[in-house]
C-alpha cells in the first residue's frame, strides 16, 4: 500500500532525464480490471477506461496525453498562449513575452507573470462571452436550499444582470479598481454573485469561509482594509440557524479597535433563515442588500484588467500563527482554472456539475465558480449540510437535478461510507459520469467504496492534487486516459512539473519517494502573499532552491504514479479544511489558565486528521472536565468550530529538548498511542516528563 507508511528510498535522477519520462506509465504487468465491468477489489492494481467512456473523452488515451503534455513542457509559451488567444476574450494581447519567471532564490527576487500587457475581464469571460456565444438561456446555477423543497434557478443571461446590479451598486459607494471587498457569506447565489461583479470593476474580493469566528474575520478585515464587508443575515446549516450578521457586528467592532474601521456592511436578507425584524442593525452602516441592489441597472461595463492585475485575494493557514494572503492575479488564473477545469472532468456541454466545497476555500473559488462558469457550465450550489436531513440528501440532490459530475472531499466520502449502503442505492445515481475528490489524500477503501457504490463502477475518479498556492488543479487523472490506481492522484496536468527531492533538495527519480516540489511555473500560480512578499519567498522558495515546495510529502511508484502522503510541515487537513497547529496553539494559549500549547494532527477515522492538543495549565490550576470545554469553546470562537480540538491530552509539562524546542516527533507518535515508537528520548531536558504523558493519556 503506498498510501501510507511508505519507506523512504532515495534514488538520484541522472541530470538529463526528461520531464515526460518519468509521466509514461508501464502498467501492462499490473492486475486490471475496465470500468463498468466489474467492481474494483483488493486485488486490482488498476482500474482502466472503459472503451465507451474514452471514446467520448477529451483526451482519449495515454499516448494523446503524453503528446499534449510534452508539448506543454517544451514549449509552455506557445501551449498556453494557443489556449489563452482560442478561448478566451482579451481586450488587447499580451506584450511580447507569454510568461516571464523567477523561481530560483539565488537569482533574485521570485517573479511570475503571465500574458502580461493583455488586457481582459474574468468576468467579461464568464458571463457576456458565453452569452454572446449563445448562452443566454442556459442555466448558469441551479441553487438548492439546506430544508428540501426550496430552490432556484438563474441562466446566465439573469446571472449577468444580477452581477450588474451589484456591481453598480458596489462602484456607488465608492467601490474601484484594486479596493478589496471582505465576503462572509454561505452557499447563497449571492456569493458567486459577489465574486463575480468585484471581478467585473477590477475589486479584489477575499471571501473568509463563513464558518470562521468573529476574530478570524476581523483579522482578516484588518489586514486587507475593505471598503465593504458583504454578509447575509442568517443561515441554516442541517437543523441548526447561524447568526451570522452577530459575527460580522462583533468583527467589525474588533477591527475598529484596531484602526480599521468599515463604513459599508451589505447584509443580504436570507428570509428562509431569519427575518430582518430579528436582525441586529447598526444604522448608517448596515444596508439590506434587497433594499438597494435591484434598484440599479442591468448592465455595467466591464472594467478592462492587466492579465496581472490582481483577482482575489483568500486567507490561507501556513505553519506560524498569522494566517496568509494568497493573491491571485487575472489571465493566468483565468486560462488555468477554465482548462483544468475542462480536462480533468472530461467537461460536456450538457453536464450539470456539482461541487461540494464551500465558495470560502479555494476549490469554491476555482471550481464552483472560475472554472466552470468560464466553460459555460451548469453550476449547482447546495447552502446545506451534506446529511441533512438524512445521509441520502446528496444522492437525492444528485437525482433531482441530474448531476453528471460530482466533486467532492474524502472526509464526506468516509462519513457517508459508515453511514451504510443503503442510503446511496435507493437512489439512482445514474445522471453521474465522472467523480471528484479534493482536499486530502483518499485512502484506497473510501477510494472503492466511492467507485463501487456511489458511481456503480462506471465512473472514473479525478483525485486531484492542488494548493490554494497553485490555484488550480496540479496532478491529476485525466478520465478516459489514465487507467487508475485507488489512491493516486496519478500524473501531472499539462504544463506542470512536479520533482520529488530528498531532504538536501537534490531531485529524484524513478521509485522514489521525498519533498514534493515544482519545477518553472504554471499560470494559475499565486503571485505573492498579500504584503509580505518576504515570507512568499522564505515559506515556498527558500527550503529547496531552485523549486516550489508544496510542503507535501509525495512518493512515485514504479509505474510514475504519484502517491501524495499528506503535509510535512506544521499544517494540517481537518475534514479537508487546511489548519495551522500554531493557530490552534495560540488560540488554546490566550485562554487565561491555559500556559503552554501543542498541537499535532493524529489520524481520524471520518475526518482524515484529527486536531490533538497537549496542554500545559497555568501553575495552581488543576486539568478538569470544565477547563477541557472551556479550552475547546476557545479555540471554536477564536478560529471556527471546524478547529475545535478532538482531544485535549493534560499535560503538567512538555518533552522539550534543553534549547527548549518542543519535540513534536514524539508528541505525534503519543497522540497516535504508537508508544513502542517513540524514538530517541535521550536528548530531552527531562525524559521523564514522557512517561508521565503516556500515564495521562486516557485519562
Ligand atoms: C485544494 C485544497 C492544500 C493541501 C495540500 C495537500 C492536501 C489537497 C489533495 C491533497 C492528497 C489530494 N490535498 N488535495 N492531498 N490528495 N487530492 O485542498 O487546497 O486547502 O490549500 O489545501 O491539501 O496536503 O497541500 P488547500
Amino acid at each position: 500500500n503506498h498510501n501510507h507508511n511508505h519507506n523512504h528510498h532515495f534514488r538520484h535522477a541522472d541530470s538529463n532525464a526528461s520531464p515526460p519520462s518519468s509521466a509514461v506509465a508501464k502498467i501492462s504487468h499490473l492486475k486490471a480490471v475496465v470500468l463498468g465491468d466489474a467492481p474494483a477489489s483488493e486485488e486490482d492494481d488498476v482500474v482502466l477506461p472503459s472503451h465507451d467512456f474514452s471514446r467520448q473523452a477529451l483526451v482519449p488515451s495515454q499516448q494523446k496525453y503524453l503528446e499534449m503534455y510534452k508539448a506543454s513542457i517544451e514549449n509552455p509559451a506557445g501551449f498556453w498562449s494557443g489556449i489563452a488567444s482560442s478561448e478566451f476574450y482579451w481586450k488587447q494581447r499580451w506584450g511580447d513575452q507569454v510568461y516571464s519567471e523567477n523561481l530560483d532564490v539565488r537569482r533574485g527576487n521570485i517573479k511570475i507573470e503571465w500574458f502580461k500587457g493583455g488586457i481582459t475581464n474574468v468576468c467579461h469571460n464568464c458571463l457576456d462571452r458565453n452569452i454572446d456565444a449563445g448562452l443566454a438561456d442556459k442555466i448558469a446555477l441551479y441553487w438548492e436550499s439546506n430544508e428540501p423543497g426550496f430552490d432556484a434557478t438563474l441562466t446566465y443571461s439573469q446571472l449577468l444582470q444580477r452581477v450588474c446590479q451589484l456591481a453598480n451598486y458596489l462602484k456607488s459607494v465608492g467601490v474601484r479598481k484594486g479596493d478589496a471587498v471582505v465576503v462572509y457569506l454561505p452557499m447563497l447565489m449571492e456569493l458567486p454573485i459577489t465574486m463575480l461583479a468585484c471581478a467585473r470593476i477590477g475589486a479584489v474580493h477575499s471571501v473568509v469561509f463563513a464558518g470562521f469566528s468573529s476574530e478570524s474575520l476581523a483579522q482578516r478585515i484588518v489586514d486587507c482594509k475593505p471598503k465593504v464587508v458583504i454578509t447575509c443575515n442568517a443561515v441554516k446549516r442541517g437543523p441548526k440557524t447561524v447568526f451570522l450578521k452577530d459575527i460580522v457586528d462583533a468583527a467589525l467592532i474588533d477591527s475598529a479597535n484596531k484602526g480599521i474601521s468599515v463604513d459599508v456592511c451589505l447584509t443580504y436578507e436570507n428570509q428562509l433563515a431569519l427575518k430582518r425584524e430579528k436582525t441586529k442593525w447598526k444604522e448608517g452602516r448596515d444596508i439590506w442588500w434587497e433594499d438597494v441592489v435591484p434598484k440599479y441597472p442591468t448592465s455595467c461595463d466591464v472594467e478592462w484588467v492587466d492579465a496581472e492585475d490582481p483577482l482575489f485575494l483568500l486567507y490561507t493557514s501556513g505553519s506560524t500563527g498569522k494566517p496568509k494572503g494568497v493573491l491571485h492575479t487575472t489571465g493566468g488564473y483565468m486560462v488555468y482554472t477554465a482548462t483544468t477545469f475542462k480536462y480533468a472532468f472530461d467537461y460536456k456541454d450538457s453536464d450539470v456539475y456539482w461541487c461540494t466545497a464551500d465558495c470560502g476555500w479555494i476549490t469554491g473559488h476555482s471550481y464552483v465558480t472560475y472554472g466552470p462558469m468560464l466553460n459555460g457550465a451548469t453550476v449547482l450550489l447546495y447552502e446545506g449540510a451534506p446529511s441533512y436531513p438524512d445521509p441520502g440528501r446528496c444522492w437525492d440532490i444528485v437525482d433531482k437535478y441530474k448531476v453528471t459530475i460530482f466533486y467532492t472531499a474524502p472526509t464526506l466520502v468516509r462519513s457517508l461510507m459508515r453511514d451504510g449502503d443503503k442510503y446511496v442505492t435507493r437512489y439512482s445515481r445514474k445522471s453521474l459520469r465522472v467523480l471528484g475528490s479534493v482536499g486530502e489524500p483518499i485512502n484506497p477503501s473510501a477510494w472503492r467504496w466511492f467507485f463501487n457504490v456511489v458511481g456503480g463502477s462506471r465512473c472514473p475518479i479525478s483525485d486531484t492534487w492542488w494548493q490554494t498556492e497553485t490555484g488550480g488543479f496540479m496532478i491529476t487523472p485525466l478520465p478516459g486516459a489514465w487507467p487508475q490506481k485507488p489512491g493516486s492522484a496519478t500524473f501531472p496536468f499539462f504544463g506542470v512539473q512536479p520533482v520529488i527531492v530528498d531532504e538536501k533538495g537534490v531531485e529524484l527519480d524513478g521509485e522514489c519517494s521525498g519533498y514534493l516540489c515544482v519545477k518553472s511555473s504554471w499560470p494559475g500560480a499565486f503571485r505573492t502573499l498579500y504584503g509580505d512578499h518576504e515570507r512568499y519567498e522564505t515559506t515556498y522558495f527558500k527550503p529547496f532552491p531552485g523549486y516550489y515546495f508544496t510542503g507535501d510529502g509525495c512518493s512515485r511508484d514504479k509505474d510514475g504514479y504519484h502517491w501524495l502522503t499528506g503535509r510535512v510541515d506544521d499544517v494540517i487537513n481537518v475534514s479537508g479544511h487546511r489548519i495551522g497547529t500554531a493557530e490552534v496553539e495560540s488560540a488554546l494559549v490566550s485562554h487565561p489558565q491555559c500556559a503552554e500549547a501543542a498541537v499535532v494532527g493524529v489520524e481520524h477515522q471520518v475526518k482524515g486528521q484529527g486536531i490533538y492538543a497537549f496542554v500545559t495549565p497555568v501553575e495552581g490550576i488543576s486539568y478538569s472536565e470544565e477547563l477541557r470545554k472551556s479550552l475547546i469553546l476557545t479555540v471554536r470562537t477564536q478560529i471556527g468550530a471546524f478547529a475545535a480540538p478532538d482531544k485535549i491530552h493534560w499535560a503538567p509539562a512538555l518533552p522539550k529538548t534543553r534549547s527548549g524546542k518542543i519535540m513534536r516527533r514524539i508528541l505525534r507518535k503519543i497522540a497516535a498511542r504508537q508508544l513502542d515508537e517513540l524514538g530517541d528520548t535521550s536528548t530531552l531536558a527531562d525524559p521523564g516528563v514522557v512517561d508521565q504523558l503516556i500515564k495521562l493519556a486516557d485519562t
